[in-house]
Formats: C-alpha cells, sequence, structure tokens
C-alpha cells in the first residue's frame, strides 16, 4: 500500500482530528473527477450532458403523476394489508355484527377502499397499525438496508393513517354520543309499551342460535365453548353449558335445539363419574336446570338426572357444623374443603337451598331440605353479623364466621341476600325468619353501604372492610334492584322499588359510560365535590364476563313497571355484546377491557350462564306475555332457571 494512502486513511478514521485531511481528501476526489471528464471525447460529453437534461425535463413534467401514484400506492397497501391479514390477525368478533351500529364516517378520497371493507372502521385502523408495526419490525430484522425503502413507504403509511385515525376516532366519539341520545337502534325502534316487539325477540334467539353453534360445532357435549379456539374447557365434565341452556331453549321455543340436547342428556349424561364438582355451582346450573326443564316439559327424563345429581352432592353436608364442604366427589360419594382452607363462601352456602327444597318436594324425600334448612337456621343463629349483613367465609368445623370484618353485596355474599327473599316466596311467604332476616339485611346495606356518587348522585352499594367504606362496586351486585323491586311486588315496603329504580340506573350507567356499551367487572364511584365522572374503573377490572346481573334486573324491572325505558336499556346492552364478543364461527366471548372498542381483547370463554342466564333475561325483558313465567308462579334460581313457587297447602 503507498504511505500516502495510508495517511489518508488513517487520519479520517482514526485521529478524530481529520477535518484537514478529509477536505483534502475531497478536494483530490474532485480534481481527479474533472481531469477524467477531460479525458472523454466531445461526443461523449454531449451524450451525457444531453441524458441528464432529459432525465431533469421529465423528472418535473411528471412530478404530480408521481405523487398521485404514490398516494396510490399507499392506499394499495392498506387496502392488500388489510384485506390479505392471515387469519390469526382477523378479529376474533364477527364482522357483521362490528358493522351494526357503526357511525357513518365522512368518506375521505384517500379512504374510499377502506370503507367498503367489513367490520368496524376503528378496528380495522388499529389492527392495520398494529400489522404495520410488525412488519416494519419484521424486515428491519430480516432484510436490513435493501428493503429500507419498503420500511419508508410503509412509515409514511403510518403516520398518514394516524392523523386519518385520530380524525375518524373523534368522528367516532361524535356520533357515539349522538347515538347515546337520539340516534340509538332502540330508540329508533321503540313500540308502545304494551306491543310485543317481535323483532327484538327473535334478535334474542338469532344471538342464542349462534352462541349454539359454537357450542355445538366445537364444544357439543363439554362444560364451556372457548370460541376464538375454536375448543372447548372443562370444569366439571359434565355439559355444563348444554344443561344450563336446556330451560331457555324451551322458553326461546327452540325446539329443534331443544331434542338435540334432550336426546344428550337421556344418552350421554351420566354422574357416575369420579370427579370433584363444587357444591354451588354444580346445585345452581345443573341441578337447578334439570329441575326448571323438567317442570317446564313434563319430561320425567330431567327428574331422574336431577335426583341423581342432587344425591350424589348430599355428601357434602357431613360436616362436624352441618355447613357444607365447597367440594364434592360425585363419583366416589366424598367431599372436601378447597385444598388451602377449611371455610366455605357464604354464599354459596346458603344459595342451594331453592333447589334442594324443590328435590325434597317432588320426591317426599326431606333429607335434601333438611340439610339446606339447617344451613339457614345456623348461619340465621351466628354473631358477627353487621346489621344483618354477613362476612363472606364460614368455617365447615366450627360453623363460625371467618375473615371477619368484611360487608360486601359483591362476590362471596351476593346471593345470600337473594335466597333469603327466594325461599320466603317459593314457600309460600310462610317462613317469616327468612323475611326477618331478609329485611333487615335491606335494612343493613341502606345504613352501611349505600352512597351517592359525585357530579351525578348516582346511587350505589359500596363495600365497608374493618370499619372503613370504599367505593366499589362489583357487577354481582346488579342483582340487587331486580330482588328489590321482586320484593317490593310482594309485599314489601314500596320504599325498596324507589332504591331498586335508583339502583338500576346505577347499574345501568356502568355499561353506558364504558366505551364498549359493556360493563367491566368492578367499578369504583368517586364521591369527592369536583370529581369530573361518576365512575372510575381499576385497570384489573376491565374484564367483562358476560354476565346476567343487570338484564336479570331489568326484566323484574320492566315486568313490573312497564316502563319501556328498561327494555331500550336492554336492547342497547344486547346491541353492545353483538359488537363486541360475537365471535365469527359461533359463539360469544368474555372480554379482557370494556374500555377499548378497538380491541376488546377476547379471553376466549363462553360462560355457561350467557346462555342460562343472559340471553333468557333479554328474551324475557322484550315478551310482552305475563304468563310467560309468571312470576306469581315462578322463582328464579340464582342461575336463571325458574322453579314453581309451591302451592298453597292451608
Ligand atoms: C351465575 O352463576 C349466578 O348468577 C351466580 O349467582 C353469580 N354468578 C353467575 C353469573 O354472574
Amino acid at each position: 500500500m503507498h504511505p500516502s494512502s495510508r495517511q489518508d486513511y488513517v487520519s479520517i478514521s482514526f485521529t478524530g482530528h481529520g477535518s484537514g485531511s478529509y477536505n483534502n481528501s475531497k478536494q483530490w476526489r474532485r480534481r481527479s473527477c474533472w481531469r477524467k471528464w477531460k479525458q472523454l471525447s466531445r461526443l461523449q460529453r454531449s451524450l451525457i450532458l444531453f441524458i441528464l437534461v432529459l432525465v431533469f425535463i421529465c423528472g418535473i413534467a411528471s412530478f404530480p403523476t408521481v405523487t398521485e401514484h404514490l398516494r396510490g400506492l399507499t392506499d394499495g397497501v392498506k387496502e392488500t394489508d388489510s384485506n390479505s391479514l392471515p387469519q390469526p390477525f382477523i378479529p376474533p368478533v364477527l364482522p357483521e355484527a362490528l358493522q351494526q351500529g357503526q357511525p357513518p364516517l365522512p368518506e375521505q378520497p384517500s379512504q374510499r377502499k377502506l370503507s367498503n371493507k367489513r367490520g368496524p372502521p376503528l378496528l380495522q385502523n388499529h389492527l392495520q397499525r398494529k400489522r404495520n408495526a410488525s412488519d416494519v419490525v419484521i424486515e428491519d430484522k430480516a432484510a436490513g438496508s435493501k428493503k429500507e425503502g419498503k420500511e419508508v413507504e410503509k412509515g409514511v403509511i403510518s403516520t398518514a393513517e394516524v392523523a386519518i385515525e385520530n380524525q375518524r376516532e373523534v368522528e367516532a366519539n361524535k356520533a357515539r354520543d349522538k347515538e347515546n341520545k337520539d340516534d340509538h337502534p332502540a330508540n329508533q325502534q321503540v313500540k308502545p309499551s304494551n306491543e310485543s316487539d317481535t323483532s327484538w325477540l327473535e334478535e334474542v334467539r338469532v344471538s342464542f342460535r349462534h352462541a349454539w353453534k359454537g357450542y355445538k360445532d366445537f364444544a357439543w357435549g363439554y362444560d364451556e365453548l372457548r370460541p376464538i379456539s375454536k375448543s372447548y374447557s372443562e370444569w366439571f365434565g359434565l355439559g355444563l353449558t348444554l344443561i344450563d341452556a336446556l330451560d331457555t331453549m324451551w322458553i326461546l321455543g327452540l325446539k329443534e335445539e331443544f331434542e338435540e340436547a334432550k336426546a344428550w342428556v337421556a344418552t350421554e349424561l351420566t354422574f357416575n363419574k369420579n370427579v370433584d364438582v363444587n357444591l354451588f355451582e354444580s346445585t345452581i346450573r345443573i341441578l337447578g336446570g334439570l329441575l326448571s326443564t323438567y317442570h317446564l316439559t313434563g319430561d320425567a327424563i330431567f327428574l331422574d338426572k336431577a335426583i341423581d345429581i342432587g344425591s350424589r352432592l348430599m355428601p357434602a353436608f357431613n360436616t362436624p357444623s352441618k355447613i357444607p364442604y365447597s367440594d364434592v366427589n360425585i363419583g366416589k360419594g366424598t367431599a372436601h374443603p378447597p385444598r388451602w382452607t377449611s371455610d366455605s363462601t357464604v354464599a354459596e352456602v346458603t344459595s342451594i337451598q331453592l333447589e334442594f327444597r324443590e328435590l325434597s318436594r317432588l320426591t317426599q324425600e326431606p333429607q335434601y331440605q333438611a340439610a339446606v334448612s339447617e344451613v339457614m337456621k345456623r348461619v340465621h343463629d351466628l354473631d358477627g353479623k353487621l346489621d344483618g349483613l354477613v362476612p363472606m367465609f364460614i368455617n365447615t368445623n366450627n360453623g363460625q364466621f371467618t375473615h371477619q370484618g368484611i360487608y360486601t353485596l359483591g362476590a362471596r355474599a351476593d346471593s345470600y341476600y337473594e335466597y333469603l327473599l327466594k325461599q320466603w316466596i317459593q314457600g309460600g311467604k310462610k317462613e317469616n325468619q327468612l323475611l326477618e332476616d331478609y329485611l333487615q339485611a335491606i335494612e343493613g346495606v341502606k345504613k352501611n353501604l349505600l352512597q351517592k356518587s359525585s357530579p351525578n348522585g348516582l346511587t350505589f352499594v359500596g363495600e365497608v372492610s374493618h370499619g372503613q367504606f370504599s367505593p366499589k362496586m362489583d357487577h354481582l351486585v346488579c342483582f340487587l334492584p331486580g330482588t328489590l323491586a321482586l320484593g317490593a311486588y310482594n309485599g314489601l315496603p314500596a320504599d325498596h322499588m324507589d332504591l331498586a329504580k335508583q339502583l338500576m340506573e346505577t347499574c345501568y350507567q356502568m355499561y353506558a359510560q364504558m366505551e364498549t356499551g359493556l360493563s367491566p367487572e368492578i367499578v369504583q364511584f368517586n364521591m369527592h365535590v369536583g370529581s369530573i365522572r361518576d365512575i372510575d374503573v381499576k385497570l384489573a377490572d376491565r374484564h367483562n364476563l358476560l354476565r346476567p346481573e343487570t338484564v336479570e334486573s331489568l326484566f323484574y324491572l320492566y315486568r313490573f313497571t312497564k316502563d319501556h325505558k328498561y327494555r331500550e336499556w336492554g336492547w342497547k346492552i344486547l346491541q353492545s355484546f353483538n359488537k363486541y364478543t360475537k365471535v365469527s364461527s359461533g359463539g360469544y366471548t368474555s372480554i379482557n377491557n370494556v374500555r377499548d372498542p378497538e380491541y376488546p381483547s377476547p379471553r376466549d370463554k363462553m360462560e355457561s350462564f350467557f346462555l342460562g342466564e343472559t340471553l333468557k333475561y333479554l328474551y324475557l325483558l322484550f315478551s310482552d306475555d305475563p304468563d310467560l313465567i309468571s312470576l306469581d308462579r315462578y322463582v328464579f334460581n340464582t342461575e336463571a332457571h325458574p322453579l314453581p313457587i309451591w302451592p298453597s297447602t292451608a
């Protein structure tokens, strides 16, 4: 190597003071180019100059076309990406369902093709953005500088898209606000309150059939559908969804579906299995479902199965305290508490009574009723209540409340209150102790748990923890408006109905104030003066499990008041379920985030109570036939299975 070139190389790369050398080098290169140019012939020089001028002129002349072309290319990339998304990128929500109720957005020239796509604009853009981002990363790693041009191109698209998306989001928000006021389909289709709305009823049937299709195609005979992965999950291994849904199919008039489910019960369902089941869950869903289907159809197969499961659950009551264990092995006839404790949940041991009492009445065998009534008696006698409110746990050895000091109408305590009233109704309003406990508990709620939110004064039911009030309310608490209304209908104080109406409004707002129109699992109410909104939701509480409590209460409130607004609210909730939880291949899914309408994040689970309760209560809400499960003849168990009110023997 020539010494001087080594010197140049070293000075550029390593000295850090190489600017002089660098300038010298540039000059040297300029001189060398000039020398080469001079060495060319005149013809060669003219030819080069001519080509350069030609390229320059063409560039100027075609500039708008180039811009247009690029713009077209960006649109093309968007559409191609979106249309050719591989399956995992396609939203798990039914496209046609998602289209419903989407606010019309102003079409922009560069979006014309996009607007013809299926699915909501916001969700499409969200997925598109995600895809663009991941494409860039992948190409970056894999292809290096050769594909830089493509990356830049996509980068430009993303930026433009973000701007467009922002605009669309603003429009969507405006449209949603408007929709909430007067443009909502529910309001457009409102019928006089005394007129049966067959189209809304049909909509529930369509939803049920869609849910059932998913279950039938991917989970037939198993406990729960996993609609996204098109598979199933097992809990007890007893066809939970199928049994929970039996009486709903009967009530909705879905005869074909009912008959094939009945055939499965008759030929496939067996309880002679070495499985642990939860006493409460299998009582309310399986025993309750079989009993109510027996009453509705008169078909003895359901009674036989009910007796079979009921008797297999009885070992749960063999405890020192007579407070049942949480788990039973229905094949072995053994029972036990959960591995980590000898406690049971208060709501669980006090919400199996309607079913076992009915089993005794039907079979004329007293042991079922005796076992569950003993539980009620012991709980009634216990210390540790707060003005009739019960703690959440009870010990199966000594029969005492444990973990005292926390009082809630949500998880682990909720249906204790519901079953006080409903047992009283079931038994013909004669069991005064049940009524007294219920009335005292409602006074306890008013005194300790009831508050108003700020700024709009929504009445809500909070919790007390060791003397401290917490403005936290589970969606589960939304059974309460319905229960209060049922009590008032049965002659309890009129102010129970007033409270029911106030709480009903609150439960509805838990849906209406969320971006998807679906309630989260738990909300926090603001109480301090100057709050800007009534409801907050913690990150961990943003999921929706397709729960029934609010539509359950809407059903009661409508039955008793005939105020059409309750139907409209139910209709809006059904629309939101269809928009954000319906899965295109069949079924509905619980979701992780009710605050993100672009990506509510499916959890891949359809709980059996969506068919057993949610859709049933919606159907009954939209039906104007007071004899379709008359509340003078039936009382619903906590899983929405109607059981007969006992005929008076006096
Ligand atoms: C159902 O299984 C019952 O309604 C129960 O009382 C509470 N939880 C679910 C529904 O949310």
